[in-house]
């Protein structure tokens, strides 16, 4: 039997465990990168484990989410970001370099290798045929020093792309009619490969934009195939040497399939608050709205823009819309001014911001109370924007630009012809804003800066026997990782301080949850299904750590979450019977007996109603290496024990 592309990257790189679906499997990692709203975290813990030099072929950090200095906060990190990553090997891309996925993407990835980065939309790195997967912060860190990364062993989704895009519809309506077919939950467990006729047609950066959004499918990642137009952007990137092809065998075989033919496919939108809540924008015709922001790391390729700057090519801005504009990198902003189109794009009168995540992470630019707005990105989270009550609508750049300049939202299709816009031959490589490490020799020299803002990480506790504590919250289905620890611009500062940060814990679903954690010494929260989907951001696990969270238990969680609450010893607890969640009410008592005996070796453990003494079944399943860091009380404990 033949291997499929992931398949055959996960051969190459296994280092222990079966290739079987569902089981655990280590796998050795090439290159990590680390993003400033996770990088202090991953590298305070790097030092905690002791690793004086990176063992990996690369590793980059890169400064982009947290750009906006309000205060000494976000600049202090910046700092000792770039101070930890000159003494222990790794590369540093400055403020202003761009979003990491796209920079990785033009610069650093290679096809056939792994990735794991501190960030959900590392699949990005998929658009050139490498394996990038999102991870915890804990997670890089180890890979970093060389460890192992642990997955399940995921199942392999193909879908076949057949035919070629009409006029004005993009690679974003691909992704969105795959979370159509498939939601949010679609890609639990899975790995979406991309293959069939229509890959041909898609340039690199278009296929990035698919495997970006993968992450909204909870996909492990997603991958196309190496092939010319790789090898045509490789080179375009002066890093041929870096091209080999990579394809799947004739008689690889898929768990899954399905078929999207491109020429039928028209532009589609993500409804709030849900990137699965699909409608065709024709549909939507002629609704007003108030705000458009184009960029992202889905959606701000030189072609984006390009794109996008026809369009706006001597026209005004609606009156009533306020437009940004995010370039993905240093290496697309500059290449449009010197073509001109950002000249274009400037006289439409859109507001042109830093090449950063900006206003995807809420750093800057909320929509008006009740705002309507359209943006190129990947999210549509409530209260994600920073405004809780706006309506956000995930968009190609086509219908984004075209939205914006008539006020309402606008099917692009009838336009008329599209402008052609080819991928250059060269693009303008100039990697002056990658800092290089200090050589090993160097290294002692450096000191490393810490501002006050960063505190001490809390440490995780080994459960006791028997476990007895109230249900302190209980939440609904696919609950992000935004709803329990919010970002924007007033809350993404305190990133490296968690007593700070837990002021904000859960305050989307219930604004008195940190006061009432405190008051209650902890608890035990209760979720839905999909529980902690979104983005990679370990603060969702350590912040409830903080405030007295022993365990969670839900109908399911989302992939790196999980391995986030197991890394601060918090267990993941699954309800046996889904309908049993009715059962159990906010503010009840609950015990469960044998609870730590349940972590060691059984699978399953019973909760006991206090008022009542209804007993309910739970799951606790776990790999070996799970029970034993949950036992320890985390990771950071479990690898101090075993030194
Ligand atoms: C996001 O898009 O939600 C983020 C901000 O990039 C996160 C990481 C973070 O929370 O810092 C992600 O996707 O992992
Ligand atoms: Fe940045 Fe937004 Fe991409 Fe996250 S999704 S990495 S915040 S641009």
């Amino acid at each position: 039997m033949g291997y499929t592309i992931a398949q055959k990257i996960i051969k190459n790189h296994l280092v222990c465990g079966e290739m079987k679906v569902g089981e655990e499997i280590g796998i050795r990692i090439d290159q990590t990168l680390t993003q400033d709203a996770t990088g202090t975290m991953a590298y305070l813990q790097l030092e905690a484990m002791e690793i004086d030099r990176v063992k990996t072929e690369l590793s980059v950090a890169y400064i982009d989410h947290n750009t906006l200095q309000s205060g000494f906060e976000n600049a202090d990190d910046h700092r000792y970001i770039q101070t930890v990553a000159k003494k222990h090997g790794i590369r540093f891309s400055r403020p202003g370099n761009g979003i990491c996925h796209q920079v990785h993407l033009e610069r650093f990835g290679i096809p056939g290798k792994t990735l794991i980065g501190s960030d959900s939309h590392t699949p990005t790195a998929g658009g050139i045929g490498m394996l990038g997967m999102g991870a915890g912060g804990l997670d890089v860190a180890v890979a970093m020093g060389g460890g192992t990364y642990y997955i399940t062993m995921p199942k392999i989704i193909k879908v076949e792309l057949t035919g070629k895009l009409s006029d004005y519809v993009s690679a974003k309506d691909i992704i969105l009619e795959v979370l159509r077919i498939l939601g949010v939950k679609g890609g639990v467990g899975a790995i979406i490969e991309y293959s069939g006729e229509g890959v041909k047609t898609l340039s690199v950066p278009q296929r990035a934009t698919i495997t970006n959004m993968g992450a909204e499918l909870g996909a492990t990642s997603s991958i196309f195939p190496s092939d010319e137009a790789t090898h045509a952007f490789l080179k375009a990137q002066g890093r041929e040497c870096d091209f080999s092809p990579l394809a799947p065998d004739a008689d690889a075989v898929y768990d899954e399939s399905y078929t999207v033919d491109l020429s039928l496919l028209k532009p589609l939108a993500a409804c709030p608050h849900s990137p699965d809540n699909i409608k065709s924008v024709s549909e939507l015709a002629g609704k007003r709205i108030d705000q458009v922001c184009i960029g992202s790391c889905t959606n701000s390729s030189l072609s984006d823009m390009l794109t996008v700057a026809a369009i706006l090519k001597g026209k005004t801005v609606h009156p009533d819309v306020s437009l940004s504009i995010s370039p993905g990198s240093k290496q697309v902003y500059t290449m449009m001014a010197k073509c001109g189109a950002l000249a274009d794009i400037i006289a439409a009168g859109a507001r042109v911001l830093e090449c950063a995540c900006g206003p995807c992470i809420g750093m800057g630019f909320s929509p008006k109370s009740g705002g309507v707005s359209l943006r190129t990105f990947n999210r549509n989270f409530l209260a994600r924007s920073g405004t809780a009550d706006a309506s956000v609508y995930l968009v190609s750049p086509e219908v984004a630009a075209a939205s914006a300049i008539t006020g309402v939202f606008t099917d692009p299709t009838s336009l008329g012809k599209a402008p052609v816009i080819d991928m250059p031959q060269e693009f303008t490589i100039n990697d002056n804003l990658v800092e290089l490490p200090a050589s090993i020799d160097e290294a002692a020299e450096v000191t490393v800066e810490r501002g006050p803002n960063i505190k001490p990480i809390p440490k995780g506790v080994s459960p006791a026997e028997d476990l007895s504590c109230e249900i302190i919250l209980k939440v609904s289905d696919n609950i992000t990782t935004d709803h329990i620890m919010p970002a924007g611009a007033k809350i993404l500062p305190y990133r490296s301080n968690v007593p700070k940060l837990s002021e904000f814990c859960f305050t989307v679903c219930d604004k008195d949850f940190p006061e009432r954690a405190k008051a209650k010494g902890g608890g035990i929260v209760l979720g839905g299904q999909n529980y902690g989907q979104g983005s990679s951001r370990e603060h969702a696990a350590l912040v409830p750590l903080y405030l007295g969270v022993k365990a969670v238990i839900a109908k399911s969680f989302a992939r790196i979450h999980m391995a986030n609450l197991i890394n601060f010893g918090i267990a993941p607890i699954t309800l046996k019977n889904e309908s049993d969640y009715d059962k159990i009410s906010e503010g009840e008592m609950i015990r469960i007996d044998g609870y730590r005996s349940a972590i060691e070796g059984s699978d399953e453990a019973y909760l006991t109603i206090e008022k009542t003494g209804e007993r309910i079944p739970l799951v606790l399943s776990y790999s070996e290496r799970q029970r034993k860091i949950l036992l320890a009380g985390g990771t950071l404990n479990y690898t101090k024990n075993c030194k």
